[in-house]
């Protein structure tokens, strides 16, 4: 039996024992990233009515010295999550001083490629604490960026994936390796995912990666489906001008890989307060949520990210902690986008009809009774037939036509980017500012948000201490 189904049915039963309707398959999982929050990260996961978070179980939180590993901390998040009825998502990664084969590049140790044996000692010792806790482990974080993973993809692969999967399968046989987490910014994600299927498509039992791109037609820039499942070629005529990367879909095709995908990070930027920018974001989750059920190879989705702290520069999450309000934040529009359609949309283990989902089930810009012409009522269970691609522009949008051309030059320079030497041009600012370019190092009380640019490593934001996000 797949591994990555366990968890899912075991669910579907103990809710089934609480009398609430739910389908006996596999429904599409949905989750918030929380990092290392102990509480309002977790209640507007749980307010949201999903059932996962992917945390931040930082290696040199929990052993900075080789002494054996102090898990308390992550003790308290896995506590505080199984509390509010949630599941774990762990992300294991980023060394300590002491396990690091030396600083090439900068940046401290926390990106550096570990000594061998190191990480699979302490994937180990994880494992075997969290046992009957844990069953879902993410082995790393976007290691095709520098930021993150100093090395090369024979240096993860050797270092991280296969050590790293079989100390997960040795300490837990039903538990499950998630990998390779790669980012779409920049980072040759396209070869990352190759190299990685390559030496571990049998240690990996569910795909990973992010996805951080619009909905928009592809022409000038890569978006969500690009990235996720086709890649960008524009013609003029019948004459190639610009061809991206693979997807993560082809390439898990060209390696014969039909094991579930899951994307663990993707969100939109909306800071409180500007109504424009947070109708984006309920706009965007919606897509991705329309986006899901038609594709049942992607089986679940963890967006980023919970909450946002007030002044800390980012801006997206679904809530913003206020511990001055009555549940402890201030939600964003898209937190009741989340209860609706979680509640409601059967893919996601809900119990209404589509016609009142909250989606656009069928692609035609219509939402739901009465907007959808083709509803009869809220209890309809059909907006209509979706289009032939199977809604949305999953392929459809891309592939220009004659006017290609015309952006040709843009478009270089955008292709450019995710190959070249340091040009960001291709990402957009939007985009550049997300894609989990920072990450929080509990260091000294604080977590720092550090953010890199290409070649040179710079703090950008400073996050108040996770303590501020305790209730207590
Ligand atoms: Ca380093
Ligand atoms: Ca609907
Ligand atoms: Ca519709």
């Amino acid at each position: 039996m797949d591994r990555s189904l366990v968890p899912a049915l075991a669910l579907a039963a103990s809710t089934s024992l609480l009398g609430l309707a739910r389908p006996a398959l596999a429904v599409q999982e949905l989750g918030l990233n929380t990092h290392q929050s102990t509480s309002v990260g977790l209640d507007a996961t749980r307010d949201a009515k999903l059932r996962w978070v992917r945390i931040d179980l930082n290696w040199f939180n929990a052993q900075p010295t080789p002494a054996a590993p102090d898990f308390s901390l992550f003790d308290t998040i896995v506590d505080e999550a199984q509390a509010r009825g949630l599941s774990v998502l762990a992300v294991v990664g980023y060394t300590p001083d002491w396990a690091s084969a030396g600083d090439q590049k900068g940046g401290g140790a926390l990106n550096d490629v570990p000594k061998e044996g190191t990480y699979a000692d302490f994937v180990k010792a994880t494992v075997e604490h969290f046992q009957g806790k844990i069953t879902h482990y993410e082995l790393w974080n976007e290691p095709n960026l520098e930021q993150f993973f100093e090395g090369n993809p024979d240096d993860y692969v050797q270092r991280v994936l296969l050590p790293g999967a079989a100390a997960v399968h040795q300490a837990c046989p039903s538990c499950v390796v998630l990998a390779p987490g790669l980012a779409t910014v920049g980072g040759k994600y396209d070869e990352w995912m190759s190299a990685s299927l390559a030496a571990a498509k049998d240690q990996i039992d569910i795909v990973t990666g992010h996805v951080y791109a619009d909905f928009g037609n592809g022409q000038s820039a890569d978006n969500f489906f690009n990235k996720l499942e086709q890649h960008r070629v524009l013609k003029s005529g019948d004459l190639v001008v610009y061809e991206g990367p693979l997807s993560f879909k082809e390439v898990m095709s060209q390696h014969g890989v039909n094991k579930p995908f899951w994307l663990t990070e993707t969100g939109r930027e909306a800071p409180l307060g500007d109504a424009t920018k947070l109708e984006e974001q309920r706009v965007f989750y919606r897509h991705v949520l329309e986006a899901m059920p038609s594709r049942p190879w992607w089986t679940a989705t963890i967006f980023y990210e919970s909450f946002d702290e007030p002044a800390s520069g980012y801006s997206f999450g679904v809530v913003m902690h206020d511990e001055s309000k009555p549940l402890g934040y201030e939600a964003k529009p898209v937190l009741g986008l989340l209860q609706k359609v979680v509640g409601a949309q059967t893919a996601f283990g809900g119990s209404g009809a589509d016609c009142d989902d909250g989606l656009d089930n069928d692609g035609d810009g219509f939402v739901d009774y009465p907007a959808d012409p083709e509803c009869s009522s809220i209890l309809a269970s059909s907006e209509g037939d979706p289009p032939p691609d199977g809604g949305l522009g999953g392929g459809g949008g891309q592939g220009g036509q004659g006017g290609a051309g015309g952006g040709q030059g843009g478009q270089g320079g955008a292709g450019g980017a995710s190959e070249g030497e340091g040009c960001g041009c291709r990402i957009a600012a939007e985009e550049r500012a997300s894609e989990g370019l920072y990450l929080l190092i509990a260091a000294g009380g604080l977590a720092l948000a550090r953010r890199r640019a290409r070649g040179t490593s710079r703090p950008i934001a400073r996050k108040p201490a996770d303590g501020s996000a305790r209730r207590d």
